[in-house]
């Protein structure tokens, strides 16, 4: 049966569900449970699902995880029981450590700055989604396709969903292990398009740069202390006004200019745009949305205003399809001063003043596209998703060419379709550094592949030594930009002392030349939905150690990344992971041999990892050179990936890719490595490629070697 669960509820009678609870279960075990008062007009079509679950066959009674429905306190409720001994992750954006058994978190989007080490259980977005890995690694996931207030509660052998709107279904998928499952998320809820490269670089930003002739100094800075870096970001300080679309005009009077000089750099601009839209006849977007009707309405059917930065405020209704296209073309005349990407904050939304800091829950919204009108209170979670949906939209618009890079506050599971995120304003210290892993590994288990924190934190002033620690650390994680709030001291790596600059700038050299490595994962997380940062137990589901590791964790499959603060941290079975010494690859490179910041680099036992000759921006890179680093197995083998492209656009879809595999065997002494080109039209000029042969914390180098193969005799 290929119907639609949705056009099957809305052709019979609800009455039917009253009795019992109704469950499908689809041939890729995907199971969709719905309580007896589901009304569908109230939930669908859901924002979370690409790919709505098909209906197909009954539930098999053997089927383990499954929901309990209540009400009770005016609450509706979801209970499942789970297995002993089942360790459970996800849980969207949250403080508090990578396994989230005895957790509560608040799914209400709100702004929270300066959250606490301890009260992150209701951040910028939410996530109504629970991971469970059983004692024998098999894995299972839980969503709750319920955008109105909720919470999750899960306690050792129950999850608990309860929500303060209407009765929600519940998806449940099967899997044989987390990666499997993280596979069967994305065939549900999409997967995160491929970014451009340029956003996987080095990004440099404070609240704010101005006016243009700062922004120049900080570009020309980066390139003068040989910083590698891709961008540069504007915040609100920009506009004029704080009206969106605006540019100062004192301060930023030729954002083309700008735009032009930073590109001539090799260096890209994004700017940031908010939701509210400051209430102002004569201005030009306020005009056009008033005329168009386009704003959330109050409980009378009043334009809704509330207060953000530029004072009186309207909100775009992000929920009807007309208001997104509208949002969309609005970014066309901006887009074409050469700016980049875009950069959505406060889009919880932020008002202040407001109930929780946003709007009141009986404002209103049209919906449309089959969306039925509702309350905020419905709308309110997916808000952030729906804006940076029109923005991605008018990206797309403006620059069909180019693949749209936007940084979203909020947002809501699915909403990695759209946009990438940080975690929003956390705090320059020591503690919310370290939380910082979990808190990013958790995004990347819960859907969002392409996050990061601020790098030396927002709130309040850094010290030299936190932004070492945090660089050295941070600059393995997706999300890679140094970032803090109005008047605070300067962030940037050259702002503390040499120590401080040297450590950063090796740490990003570090990135960088790992760029055909990073960019490979990330192309896997655009088709398999594997995190690009991953917890340690995924290198080993079995392995019950590896359970609660947070401070070491994997980048990509290959690459174990231990923080330098880190103490006691679990080790993967199978073959010990060598040290990875980058410090010997280039002479050029200015990786001292000994500093105290940088992370230990150790690699899998039967991997290969493509590492380009450093860049001071991913435009200049290349991966005509390459190191591949060599890791053997116990039976003296390894494998890997390389991805390439051109690293923007789009003919990637139409095959103008390479996907290779790379091989390596040793045999009687001799260490041979291909590159094998597997998928894709993409031809690859002759390259020059040379070995790392990884034992025992050292590397032995081959000499360069033209084609697709190189081979070294090695040492013992
Ligand atoms: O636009 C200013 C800031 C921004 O720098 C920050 O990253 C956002 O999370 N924004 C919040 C507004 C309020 C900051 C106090």
């Amino acid at each position: 049966m290929t119907l639609r669960v949705s056009m099957f509820l809305s052709s019979l009678a609800i009455t039917q569900w009253v009795m019992a609870q109704a469950s499908f279960v689809t041939d890729d075990r995907v199971a969709v449970f719905y309580p007896a008062q589901y009304d569908a007009s109230l939930h669908q079509p859901s924002p979370i699902f690409e790919r709505e679950p098909a209906a197909i066959n009954p539930l098999p009674s053997d089927w383990q995880v499954r929901p309990k429905f209540s009400e009770h306190d005016g609450k509706t409720v979801a209970t499942i029981n789970i297995e002993e001994g089942t360790d459970l992750y996800g849980t969207g954006e949250v403080t508090g450590p990578l396994r989230r058994n005895g957790r509560t978190v608040g799914l209400w989007n709100i702004d929270t700055p300066a959250y606490g080490v301890d009260n992150g259980t209701h951040l910028y977005q939410s996530h109504p989604w629970v991971m469970g890995v059983r004692k024998d690694g098999s894995a299972f996931g839980i969503i709750a396709d319920n955008t109105w207030k909720q919470s999750i509660k899960t306690a050792d052998r129950e999850v608990t969903f309860e929500s303060e709107g209407p009765a929600f279904r519940v998806v449940v998928i099967e899997r044989n292990d987390p990666k499997e499952l993280m596979q069967a998320l994305v065939d549900l809820t999409g997967t995160m398009e491929l970014p451009p490269l340029w956003s996987l670089g080095y990004q440099q930003c404070r609240f704010s740069y101005h006016p243009d002739t700062r922004v120049k100094e900080i570009a020309d800075t980066l390139r003068y202390h040989k910083i590698p870096t891709d961008v540069i970001w504007m915040d609100i300080h920009y506009m004029d006004s704080y009206k969106i679309f605006t540019f100062h005009p004192q301060e930023f009077p030729n954002p083309k200019e700008l735009n032009d000089y930073l590109h001539q750099k090799n260096l890209k601009a994004v700017y940031m745009i908010d939701p509210g839209v400051k209430v102002e006849p004569g201005y030009f977007v306020d005009d056009q949305g008033t005329a168009g009707d386009f704003w959330v309405k109050d409980k009378d059917g009043k334009p809704f205003v509330g207060n953000v930065w530029p004072g009186p405020c309207h909100f775009p209704d992000f929920t009807r399809p007309e208001v997104r296209t509208w949002w969309a073309t609005l970014y066309k005349d901006y887009m074409a001063t050469g700016i980049d990407g875009v950069w959505n904050d406060m889009n919880e939304p932020s008002v202040f003043g407001g109930p929780d800091g946003t709007m009141p829950v009986d404002n209103w919204h049209k919906g449309g596209d089959g969306v039925a009108a509702g309350p905020h209170a419905r709308f309110h979670n997916v808000f952030g998703l729906n804006m940076v949906r029109a923005s991605r939209q008018g990206l797309l618009l403006a620059n069909p060419q180019k693949r749209p890079f936007i940084l979203s506050r909020s947002n809501f599971l699915g909403g990695h379709r759209y946009a990438a995120t940080w975690t929003g304003d956390n705090l320059s210290s020591v503690e919310q550094m370290k939380l910082s892993v979990p808190m990013t590994l958790t995004l990347g288990l819960s859907g969002q592949p392409f996050n990061g924190p601020d790098i030396g934190g927002f709130c309040e002033s850094a010290t030299g030594d936190l932004v070492a620690q945090w660089t050295a650390m941070g600059v393995f994680f997706p999300f890679v930009r140094n970032h803090t709030i109005d008047g605070s001291v300067n962030q940037e790596p050259w702002a503390f002392t040499p120590e401080v600059l040297n450590a950063c700038r090796t740490a990003i050299e570090r990135r960088y030349i790992l760029m055909p490595y990073i960019y490979t994962a990330f192309r896997e997380a655009s088709v398999d939905g594997m995190p690009v940062m991953r917890p340690l137990f995924m290198a080993d589901a079995k392995d019950l150690s590896l359970r609660g590791e947070d401070q070491a964790f994997l980048l990509g499959g290959d690459l174990m990344i231990t923080p330098r603060w880190a103490e006691n941290v679990a080790q993967p079975n199978g073959g010990t992971w060598q040290i990875v010494d980058l410090s010997t690859l280039n002479s050029k490179l200015s990786t001292p041999k000994s500093d105290k910041y940088q992370a230990e680099l150790r690699q899998r036992p039967g991997s290969v990892i493509p590492v380009a000759n450093l860049a001071q921006s991913t435009t200049e890179m290349t991966t005509d050179s390459l190191t591949l680093f060599v890791c053997l197995d116990a039976e003296a083998k390894a494998q890997g990936q390389l991805y390439e492209d051109e690293g923007d656009g789009f003919s990637y879809r139409e095959g103008n890719y390479a996907l290779s595999t790379l091989k390596a065997s040793l045999d009687k002494k001799i260490l041979t490595v291909s590159v094998c080109q597997t998928e894709g039209t993409m031809s690859k000029p002759e390259r020059s490629l040379r070995i790392a042969y990884v034992k025992n914390g050292k590397v032995q180098y081959s000499a360069w070697q033209k084609g697709n193969q190189a081979s070294m005799k090695v040492k013992k």
